[in-house]
Order: C-alpha cells, then structure tokens, then sequence
C-alpha cells in the first residue's frame, strides 16, 4: 500500500488524464459507503472531472435513510446504476472503490477488468478476494475510524471547499462506524469530525437519519435479549442466535453493538455481573443465508480472523459473515471451537 500522500498525488494523475469516474460503494451500502462515495466525486470535480457513483441495489435491500441520500442527493455528480453505466462506460474510465477491498462486494466485479485504473479507499482488512489493482492504488488502513473519515482526509488536503451537506454526509459515515464515537475514536478522527462541524456539518440531521422506528427497536431488543453468556480463554462472550424470523444486516449489526454494551447477570449466581468483550449476533437475512455480526472491545479478541475464518472479514473489532443456511450449524460449532481455543 502506497502513502497517503504518494496515493493522493498518483489518484490525481490518474483521474485527470481519464475519460471520467466511477466511485462504487459496497454493496448494500450504509452511510460510510455513501458519505465516502459523495466525497470522492467532490474530490474527482475539483480535479473537472465527471463523476459517477454506481449503485445497482435492489431499493428494498438500501436502507431507508440511505435511499434518502441517494435520492436527495444533487451536485456534481449522477447516481448510476450498473445497466447505466453499461451505456457510457469507456476503456479510459478510472474506478474508485470505497469502503470495501473485496471483489464480491461491489456490484461492478464483472467489468473490473475494463478500467484503466482501479484506487481502493476503505479502512477493512485486505484478504484473497481483495480486487486485484496496482499495489500504489491501494489505500486501505484499518487504523482509520471510517471510510469517510480517510476522504475527509483527501478533501483537506486538496483543499478542496465543500457544502455543509457533504460536510454532514462524511459526518454520518463516521457517527456510523465509531458507533455514535463509542469506539475507534482517537485524536485523528476527531481532528477530522472538527474540520467536518466548521464546515456546517449537521448533527442534528445526522441524529435524525439514525432514529429508528419503534417497531424496529423492539424487534433488535428481542434479538439482544436471547443473547446468552459464553466464558472464553479472554473474558466473557455475548452470543444471540435467531432461527425463525428473518432481520435486515442493520438489525444484526445494531444488536451486536448492543450486546458489547450490556453486563450480563451470571445463570449459576446471579449476584455476579459479567461484562462481555466480545458479541456476536447470528439471525438468518433471507431464506437461504444467516448474517453473523461480531464485535468485540480491546480487551477481546480479533474478531476479523474468526469471520474470516468463516469466510467473512472487517476489521480487528467488527466484522461479519454471509453463512449459507444448509452450513450454519457446522459454521457455528466452528465459532465455539475458535472461540474457546482463542
Ligand atoms: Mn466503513
């Protein structure tokens, strides 16, 4: 992976002497993929260049508040999706991929090779599906909060201006990832989030866009509530597990961050009170796949190299998988087996 500055300097080139720019975000994208990917095609227009973000999504499977973005979103730059981008593509078009590393993440996996350059910008960890590209096209550091923090970053730098209304979508990327700045909060993010709120970022349209309606709130707080206690070589696991009823990747991922915030009462006495470092949530998200969202604090373990291990990733303290329904009983027997050997 390239430096930052070496990275910036070498996507400028690139981009000024291109057709124009697709920015794609993952798929099923949240705020972090969205904030960052309006980010960069404010970035790709001070350098006059079009700019284009590919999302081909199914609307129901896009969070409401997301499609709202997408929806309200003017500027510079066009919503695409991919039969869209099929009809002006060029052999001279720059992809920039944002908030993921991996292949099978993006809605553009099969025309990857029909760019002339391809830029990753994300803060997940690179594995074997990461998209193959030039190794200086690489910017992808898990020490970053967010996606949108690392584009806030190019934004400063370039001294590029910005609305307020990009200032609060980069803003409701990072609230997302540091889950409301309980976690990977450091000086460096906050130095970002100070740039962001000068800038006129909105908090309270940012508070707004992760109100949740009771309905869905009662429904996370069931799954948190099955969650039971596992004693592990590092401290105590939270686990919930849901056969029957079917959860959005929101749902999942909202309640392993919950369980990582409760104490749990011990079964056997019921005077001890347990704290849990690490969470995971595993509830089915269609009819054929269960959704495996973990999490953990630093005192817990690596929750990446579990989900990679069955065949998911993230970073070192969120991470998820996709279980095919037919293995998730193997694929669970495995995640007791990592965890107690951990
Ligand atoms: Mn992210």
């Amino acid at each position: 992976m390239s430096s930052l500055h070496a990275f910036e300097k070498r996507l400028k080139e690139s981009v000024e002497s291109a057709d124009k720019v697709i920015i794609v975000p993952h798929l099923y994208p949240d705020f972090d993929a969205i904030g960052s990917a309006i980010g960069l095609s404010v970035l790709v227009s001070s350098f006059n260049k079009d700019a284009y973000i590919l999302v081909d999504d199914a609307k129901e499977s896009i969070n409401d508040k997301v499609l709202d973005v997408i929806n309200s979103f003017y500027g510079n730059c066009k919503f695409i999706n991919l039969e869209e981008y099929l009809q002006i593509k060029s052999n001279n078009d720059v992809l920039l991929v944002s908030d993921t590393n991996k292949k099978d993440m993006v809605c553009v996996s099969d025309y990857l090779t029909d760019f002339k350059d391809i830029f990753i910008i994300d803060h997940h960890k690179m594995d074997l599906n990461t998209i193959n590209t030039d190794v200086d096209n690489i910017f992808v550091d898990d020490m970053y909060s967010s996606t949108c923090s690392i584009v806030s970053k190019f934004l400063i730098d370039f001294n590029v201006l910005f609305s307020s209304r990009v200032a609060t979508y980069l803003y409701s990327g990072i609230v997302l990832d540091t889950n409301h700045f309980t976690k990977s909060v450091d000086p460096y993010t906050m130095s970002i989030v100070t740039k962001l709120l000068e800038m006129g970022a909105d908090v309270e349209k940012v508070n707004n866009m992760f109100k949740r309606d009771n309905i869905q709130n009662l429904k996370i707080y069931k799954l948190v509530n099955k969650a039971k206690l596992i004693k592990y070589p590092l401290g105590f696991a939270g686990i919930a597990i849901d056969n029957d009823n079917c959860y959005t990747r929101e749902d999942i991922a909202i309640a392993a961050d919950s369980i990582l915030d409760c104490m749990f009462q011990n079964d056997s006495d019921l005077s001890v009170i347990n704290d849990v470092n690490a969470s995971f949530v595993i509830a089915p998200v269609d009819s054929n796949n269960y959704r495996i969202s973990a999490r953990s604090n630093s005192s817990g373990i690596d929750v990446c190299k579990i989900m990679e291990y069955i065949g998911g990733g993230g970073s070192k303290h969120s991470a998820a998988a996709l279980v095919p329904i037919d293995t998730a009983d193997k694929v669970l027997k495995k995640l007791y087996t990592t965890l107690q050997n951990s």
